[in-house]
């Protein structure tokens, strides 16, 4: 993976290579983690994180929903990941937050366990690669079928979780398919390994309800806002597999993919992208860019100093002893008893 200068680590500015973990790391072992997967695109006005007081709320909701107690505020991780963002020089990139149980005990209480709490970025190219966008991607249904509410929490964006996803992303890769689609434990579809799905019926816009076991994905939210501010009728309705191959055009959404059209589903052309897909495909880069101005406010801007070119802006530029002082780092809330 392409890397860069600075990690923040518990409260501190620290170089990527010193951004280590124990082995005895708790989340390590038992896939004690929750994270997010974030983006900032360059705009006109400097680098702009998309939606990241909503990916740090879900951030917040996730360690909740898993009893795990977080040592930040969503408030505090923004400013530092405006901050980071700043210090590593970057214009545009994919951020990771992630908070996971620590070192300390190990065994499935590990209450005293502390949680550690990083946030990376790092340059991300197109997920499901460079033709992804315009020419579409090949899916295939997987046998695996995404984890059931009965058994874990799929409104969790929790480290362990991911097993599930790479069971049916390796047997899609293996099979020569680009991406794998997911169905929820009924049957009934739920979404890609890595991207909620759309579906286009009789030129309406379907994607499964929060109760097909989906992740509630924030790029799935904005394109539903942009399709019914664009006159789009949107339903949240449970889809068959076979309305798939029905499809008059499928796409996904998810920060790292962006906006994918979905051009064959299991050898069944839906051909594409439709012009449904291309039609929202446009207007939701031009929010993640920062043209959209009815979507501004989705849009969090980095404040980079005035008057640094971009070369000298560079991380590397930043000193150790820059690094090491406390004052620009922030104190770890002692949580409640
Ligand atoms: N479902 C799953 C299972 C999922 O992982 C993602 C994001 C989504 C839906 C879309 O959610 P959102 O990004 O909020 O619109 N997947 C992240 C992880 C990718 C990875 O390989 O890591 C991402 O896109 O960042």
């Amino acid at each position: 993976m392409d890397s860069c200068d600075l990690i923040w680590k518990n409260g501190e500015f620290v170089p990527w290579d010193d951004a280590k973990v124990h082995v005895l790391t708790h989340g390590l072992h038992y896939g004690t983690g929750v994270f997010e997967g974030i983006r900032a695109y360059e705009t006109d006005r400097g680098p702009a994180v998309f939606r990241l007081p909503e990916h740090l709320d879900r951030l917040q909701k996730s360690a909740e929903l898993y009893y795990l107690q977080m040592p930040y505020s969503p408030e505090e991780l923004r400013a530092v990941t405006k901050e980071l963002i700043a210090r590593n020089g970057q214009t545009s990139c994919y951020i990771r937050p992630l908070a996971f149980r620590g070192y300390g005990e190990m065994g499935l209480y590990a209450n005293n366990a502390p949680i550690d709490v990083i946030i990376a970025t790092w340059p991300w190219g197109a997920y499901l690669g460079e033709e992804s966008a315009g020419k579409g991607i090949r899916a295939k249904v997987s046998s695996w079928r995404r984890i059931s509410p009965g058994g874990a929490i799929p409104h969790a964006k929790a480290s362990g979780s991911y097993l599930n996803s790479i069971l049916a992303k390796t047997e899609s890769a293996n099979a020569g398919y680009d991406e794998a689609i997911l169905l929820d434990d009924r049957g009934f579809v739920c979404e890609g390994s890595g991207e909620n799905i759309f579906v286009v019926r009789e030129g309406e816009i379907l994607t499964p309800p929060h109760v097909a076991s989906i992740l509630d994905g924030i790029n799935r939210k904005s394109v539903i806002q942009i399709a019914r501010d664009l006159g789009y009728t949107v339903v949240e309705r449970d889809i068959a597999r076979a309305e798939l191959y029905l499809a008059e055009e499928v796409f996904m959404t998810g920060t790292a993919a962006e906006m994918v059209p979905v051009r064959e589903i299991d050898d069944h052309e839906i051909g594409g992208p439709g012009e449904i897909t291309r039609h929202l495909q446009a207007k939701f880069m031009d929010a993640l860019h920062g043209r959209a101005d009815e979507y501004l406010e989705w849009l969090d801007f980095v404040e980079v100093a005035a008057g640094t070119p971009a070369d000298e802006r560079d991380g590397a530029k930043i000193g150790a002893e820059e690094i090491e002082s406390t004052d620009e780092t922030i104190g770890r809330i002692t949580p409640a008893a």
